[in-house]
């Protein structure tokens, strides 16, 4: 049987789990060059729970796209994002084979909403129960609140302490017995990218998060990187603002907005308004998460295309782990066999499993095409981009 691998996208609510896997998928599916080496399709499944309907990730490309399209006329205005929030969990599949050959590999993300990892959530106890099955971690984190956001803000709005919590309880190799790997994406950080500063953001991940860091480094066989990944490509971010809502003396409405001034209000579509003699302006009391108040990031649409960076990166890193893992257990288990005849060993159980992964596709074929992935670039090495391996 083709086991799946299991992935698990982790992180603060909010902060573009959704997005960037609706971009990884979408980078998968659309890539000339890497429709090359490898067929790939989204297999996901349509599903209902609790009433609600799966999100499909086109939707979320669609929305990520209109961003772009809105602002198109306008580049100097800067605005808000935040739409359809994940109040559940999901799984997204993503199958690849070798070309004209039936045999699959499928990678099963699961996506769930922020609120999961908060440890006095209802559904802590379920997400702890998948993590300890998950073989690869996706911890995407906010970049503008990374890097410009106070030590406090930045992990109200990562989680950065929660996670750590969840990751030491659940994540580890059983004293190398297994094998895990655990990925930082920053997200959103096409402003440094495009500064040529990418590794500042790579170096502030490493300090922001290195009590999980430590301890994941201090397992044997565990895997640890960062990615950096431009969902949209195009969307970049301005500035932290303190979070005020516009309450409109006339009609009431209340829009989010930021100061600018003491005569002006930017409201949350980037439209720039002055102050109505009858117009409120409060502190917004969402933007109070745990007696924290965050300041909203604003964004800027540089040009329309929607041109995601990396997102490709994480799938490819994940096939090779499995493979790498595949041959070195099998190696190993080929001299405990030697060594006591044949018989069940400890390794048997997990070479069992990392060979179902591969679900019949030839590891010589497959670790081919990786190389051809490299050869030519389209796989990226350490420090291109940001790429990062421990
Ligand atoms: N500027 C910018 N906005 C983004 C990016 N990725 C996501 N967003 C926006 O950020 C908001 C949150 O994104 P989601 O992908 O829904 O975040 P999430 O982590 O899945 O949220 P929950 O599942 O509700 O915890 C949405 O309005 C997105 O359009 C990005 O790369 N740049
Ligand atoms: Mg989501």
């Amino acid at each position: 049987m083709n086991e799946e691998i299991k992935v698990l996208m982790v992180g603060g609510r909010r902060c573009g789990k959704t997005s960037v896997l609706a971009s990884i998928f979408q980078q998968m599916t659309h890539d000339d060059r890497l429709s090359n080496y490898l067929t790939i399709s989204d297999a996901t499944v349509a599903e209902e729970k609790g009433g609600e309907r799966k999100e499909g990730l086109n939707d979320k490309i669609n929305e990520l796209k209109q961003m772009l399209r809105q602002k198109r006329h306008d580049n100097s205005s800067v605005f808000l994002v935040d739409k359809n929030p994940t109040n559940t969990y999901w799984d997204y599949k993503l199958r690849l084979s070798l070309p004209k050959k039936e045999e699959s590999v499928c990678i099963n993300f699961r996506d769930s909403a922020g609120e999961y990892f908060v440890k006095s959530s209802t559904n802590s106890s379920s997400t702890e129960a998948y993590m300890r099955e998950c073989d690869i971690f996706v911890v995407v984190v906010d970049t503008p609140y990374l890097m410009e956001a106070n030590d406090e803000v930045c992990d109200n709005v990562n989680r950065i302490d929660d996670i750590t919590n969840f990751i030491k309880n659940n994540v580890n190799t059983a004293d190398g017995k297994d094998a895990k790997m655990v990925i930082y994406v920053p997200i959103k950080c096409e402003k440094w990218y495009n500064e040529n500063h990418i590794d500042a953001v790579n170096e502030k991940i490493k300090m922001a998060y290195s009590s999980q860091i430590d301890y994941l480094r201090g397992q044997k066989h565990m895997l640890v990187g960062i990615i950096p990944m431009l969902t949209i490509g195009n969307i970049e971010f301005v500035e932290l603002k303190e979070a005020f809502v516009h309450i409109n003396g006339h009609t009431g409405k209340e829009t989010r907005c930021c100061k600018v001034g003491s005569k002006n209000v930017r409201m949350e579509d980037g439209t720039l308004v002055p102050l109505g003699e009858m117009d409120v302006v409060n502190e917004d009391a969402h933007a109070v998460v745990n007696n924290i108040k965050r300041p909203y990031s604003w964004y800027r649409v540089k040009n329309d295309h929607f041109a995601p960076v990396n997102c490709d990166q994480l799938p490819l890193r994940i096939i090779s782990f499995v493979l790498i893992k595949y041959k070195k257990l099998k190696k190993e288990n080929a001299t405990w066999i030697e060594r006591f005849f044949d018989r069940n060993t400890l390794l048997k159980p997990l070479f069992e499993k990392y060979n179902n992964y591969l679900g019949r596709i030839n590891p010589n074929e497959l670790s081919d095409v990786v190389a051809a992935l490299k050869k030519d670039n389209i796989w990226k090495n350490q420090g291109v981009d940001g790429i990062f391996f421990y």
